[in-house]
């Protein structure tokens, strides 16, 4: 069963999927087992050893082609999990050229569910919008090694045509762009798309209210669409932190010395403790 991941750049995909991967080899799942890992694991296992260090992990190379692929057993039911991780570029490319990458297409097309990501830190009261934002962070953020995707032909042209009328699709508020993306991904599936959202960094949101709270206060046109959308996007919030807190500002005395996977934790859409893995459960069931 395949979940697609989407979120602009930093907003928690790969963090999640390291903390996901450190939850199953370390049985701080839940009643989900790992019964084996198919694909290369490589890029999950230097994510945790770089958690250990107390490091966030590089932004994700346009052009990789990592996925957790695993088969997981819940109960008698055996279930095989393919998770693409993708570059946050290619989102933030289709929502400003309108045009989908063809592998994210067919991604989105063929998914069971889907993750939707939103790093709760930026959308903290009195922040500008995702433009500035982001480039705020990235200029900030470990770089990987690859260079920036060149941008195609036809978003140079639908570049220059919105900066002639003096606005761009990267001036939308967050909570614009994550309807404008479920509306174009609606617009490619015929099918209703399960969607689990993820509130990345949940370790910044002080004082803590339930998820779902969190997303009609922050998110309030994405939570009011995603309302009148529930058959075609039955959906589930969840608050996460991946890391288990900040390493730019320090970790809490308490989570020094602890494990990755003893670190990070997750809060379902009331604000009580579950697994990391508590997304995909959801998603498994939606889907099945
Ligand atoms: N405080 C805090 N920050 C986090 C957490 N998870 C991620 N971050 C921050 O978010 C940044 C981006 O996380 P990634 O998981 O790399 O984001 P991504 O969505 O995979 O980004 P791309 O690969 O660029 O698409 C990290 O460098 C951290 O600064 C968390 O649990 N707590
Ligand atoms: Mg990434």
């Amino acid at each position: 069963m395949r979940f697609v991941l989407l979120g602009e750049q930093a907003t928690g995909k790969s963090s999640l999927l390291v903390a996901l991967y450190g939850a199953l080899v370390n049985r701080r799942a839940g009643d989900v087992r790992i019964v084996r890992t198919v694909d290369d694991v490589e890029f999950l296992s230097r994510g945790l050893l770089a958690f250990g260090r107390q490091e966030s992990l590089r932004r994700t190379e346009v052009d990789s082609d990592a996925s957790l692929i695993v088969e997981l057993a819940r109960g008698d039911q055996v279930v095989s999990l393919d998770i693409p991780d993708r570059s946050g570029e290619l989102l933030k490319h289709m929502l400003d050229a309108r045009v989908w990458d063809p592998d994210l297409l067919a991604q989105i097309r063929s998914a069971a569910g889907a993750m939707l990501f939103l790093r709760a830190d930026l959308l903290a009261p009195g922040k500008a919008g995702p433009k500035a934002d982001f480039d705020s962070v990235l200029s900030t953020e470990p770089a990987g090694p690859t260079e920036p995707a060149e941008p195609d032909e036809s978003a140079e042209t639908a570049e220059s045509e919105t900066a002639e009328l003096g606005w761009h699709p990267g001036l939308m508020p967050a909570d614009a762009r994550a309807v404008d993306l479920l509306q174009s991904l609606l617009d490619q599936r015929s099918r209703p798309l399960p969607l689990a959202i993820i509130v990345s960094a949940w370790d910044r949101v002080s004082p803590s209210p339930s998820p779902t709270a969190w997303l009609s206060e922050h998110v309030t046109l994405l939570d009011q669409y995603l309302a009148s959308n529930a058959d075609r996007l039955p959906h589930a919030v969840f608050g996460v932190s991946a890391q288990g807190g900040d390493f730019a500002t320090g970790l809490p005395s308490q989570l020094i010395g602890e494990d990755p996977w003893d670190r990070a934790y997750l809060v379902d859409s009331d604000g009580v403790r579950d697994t990391l893995l508590s997304p995909i459960v959801w998603l498994l069931d939606a889907a099945m």
